[in-house]
């Protein structure tokens, strides 16, 4: 299993339920290019999209859900930043947890229900605690890897 050591792409976690720290701005950096500081308040500027139906599927502690999740899709925050070219995305936590989010995975999912960074969930704010600013791939109904809670920073290598 050559992802077994991989931070971005564990084969299981324990989820942690607490944030490191009660900051929820993050860093946006273009591998080679600019970085920004990213506030709510940033976010909520952007168009927003809700997804309805999502499940957080926890092997150890059960699923939760469904929620609808509201908030900026990768592409909408791709373009209100950057138009570099990009390849991967390293979506990493303030608690060292994090998951990949490839281009083709975006382009796929532009219709129905695309990868969020979301603020709100069932449509109010989301707190710190539930995982303000949090990931998630309504996609992935495996174990939750991919529904990072209190992303840090937001890495995207060309
Ligand atoms: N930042 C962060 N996000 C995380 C985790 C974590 O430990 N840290 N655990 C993941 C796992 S394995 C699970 S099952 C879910 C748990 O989500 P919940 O706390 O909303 O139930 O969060 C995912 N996202
Ligand atoms: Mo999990």
């Amino acid at each position: 299993m050559e992802n077994d050591h991989d931070p971005l792409h564990p084969a299981s976690h324990e989820p942690n339920p607490a944030p490191p720290f009660a900051d929820p701005s993050l860093h946006l950096v273009v591998s080679d290019g600019p970085t920004w500081l990213i506030t709510p308040a940033d976010l909520a500027t952007l168009p927003q999209t809700a997804v309805d139906n999502c499940l957080i599927v926890s092997t150890g502690h059960g699923t939760s859900g469904p929620f609808t999740f509201g908030g900026v899709t990768l592409d909408d925050l791709i373009a209100a930043y950057f138009d570099e070219p990009w390849r991967e995305a390293e979506i990493v936590s303030a608690d060292g947890f994090g998951n990949r989010v490839f281009a083709e995975e975006v382009v796929n999912e532009r219709s129905a229900r695309p990868i969020l960074l979301a603020t709100h969930i069932d449509g109010r704010p989301m707190s710190r605690r539930e995982g303000l600013v949090r990931m998630i791939v309504p996609s992935e109904v495996d174990d939750a890897l991919r529904q990072v809670k209190w992303i840090g920073r937001i890495t995207f290598n060309s």
